[in-house]
């Protein structure tokens, strides 16, 4: 696969899932590099390769964690470059794998037995701490939504039916009828920023207001990798605006002169809603962000301009 293709799989969603969207793009940028003959253009045909496949979704800030983790790469030969390359990529690789069981190991100590949980779209690393729980004998069950327009929550209700998880499936709008029978609420993130909000699947900060207004604790399950060193140096956080035909089929807009459609794919969360995050190095409360920026993810401001 060349990384035009790669670029495209990221865009169009066939690869989705914060944390998927950046291994893959690791793979893809290492594969590539691996195949460079070009000597004197190497350094240019990488950086090329690594905008491309950053320029597919702007939102998810694990993409752009891995692929700049990357393109830390030195070497003067080629051989020297690509041997690099290939080591940083293959560690990217294993500590996001490392960091997803982790999660579950860690996050799945905040599950009683016999509780009832509540998660939105579907997140490999929410779904890493339920699975466990389970995986641990804990008697649980799960409201899934649907997670419209893409409704991921069918790739979540079979992930969970797969495993025998008792699990009932909603419409995003009943998420507050519900949450009276909800002990607790785990969602994943595309991005935390600085000061500890939270990026994910546009819907989840209805439900965090849903889970403050009764009580519930709300959790989220994130990855170092997840949080923002851009945000610590002052950028926001850009919010990806999909395609009308997502929501609307286009014969059915096609009927109207005066309605357009908005589409976000996430939302923001401040964290006053949030309880916990769960990350592979601890459970921190999201005042601690800047400190996971600085100790994990520790980038200087040199390396996001130019
Ligand atoms: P993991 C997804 O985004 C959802 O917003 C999900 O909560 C988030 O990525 C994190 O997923 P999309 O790619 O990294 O479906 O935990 O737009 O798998």
């Amino acid at each position: 696969m060349n990384i035009d293709e790669a670029a495209e799989k990221i865009k169009n969603m066939e690869i989705r899932g914060a944390a998927k969207i950046a291994v893959f793009a690791v793979r893809a940028l290492r594969d590539f590099a691996l195949n460079v003959e070009a000597e004197d253009e190497f350094d240019t045909l990488i950086s090329r390769a690594a905008t491309k496949l950053l320029d597919t979704r702007p939102t998810a800030v694990s993409l752009y964690n891995g692929i700049h983790y990357v393109m830390k790469y030195s070497g003067i030969t080629v051989n020297e470059k690509k041997e690099s390359i290939k080591s940083l990529a293959d560690e990217f690789i294993e500590r996001a794998e490392r960091a997803n069981e982790q999660i579950g190991r860690i996050g799945e100590k905040r599950i009683k037995n016999g509780s009832t949980l509540m998660t939105h779209c579907n997140s490999s690393a929410a779904l890493s701490i339920i699975k466990t729980a389970f995986r641990k004998g804990k008697k649980i069950e799960v409201y899934v939504t649907e997670s419209r327009p893409r409704k991921q929550g069918l790739i979540t209700l079979k992930e969970l039916d797969d495993e025998g998880i008792p699990t009932k499936f909603i419409v995003d709008s009943a998420v507050r009828y519900f949450m009276k029978d909800v002990d607790m609420v785990v969602v994943g993130a595309d991005t935390i920023t600085a000061n500890g909000t939270l990026i994910n699947k546009i819907g989840t900060s209805q439900i965090a207001l849903a889970a403050h207004e009764a009580r519930v604790p709300f959790i989220v399950a994130a990855e170092t990798f997840k949080f923002s060193p851009k945000t610590l140096h002052g950028e926001l956080v850009s919010i990806e605006e999909r395609e009308a035909s997502e929501v609307l089929e286009d014969e059915v807009l096609d009927k109207y002169s005066h309605v357009t459609v908005r589409n976000p794919a996430f939302d923001t969360t401040p964290r006053e809603y949030i309880d916990l995050i769960i990350t592979e190095v601890g459970a921190i409360p999201p005042e601690m962000a800047y400190v996971i920026i600085r100790e994990y993810l520790g980038y200087a401001l040199e390396e996001f301009e130019g």
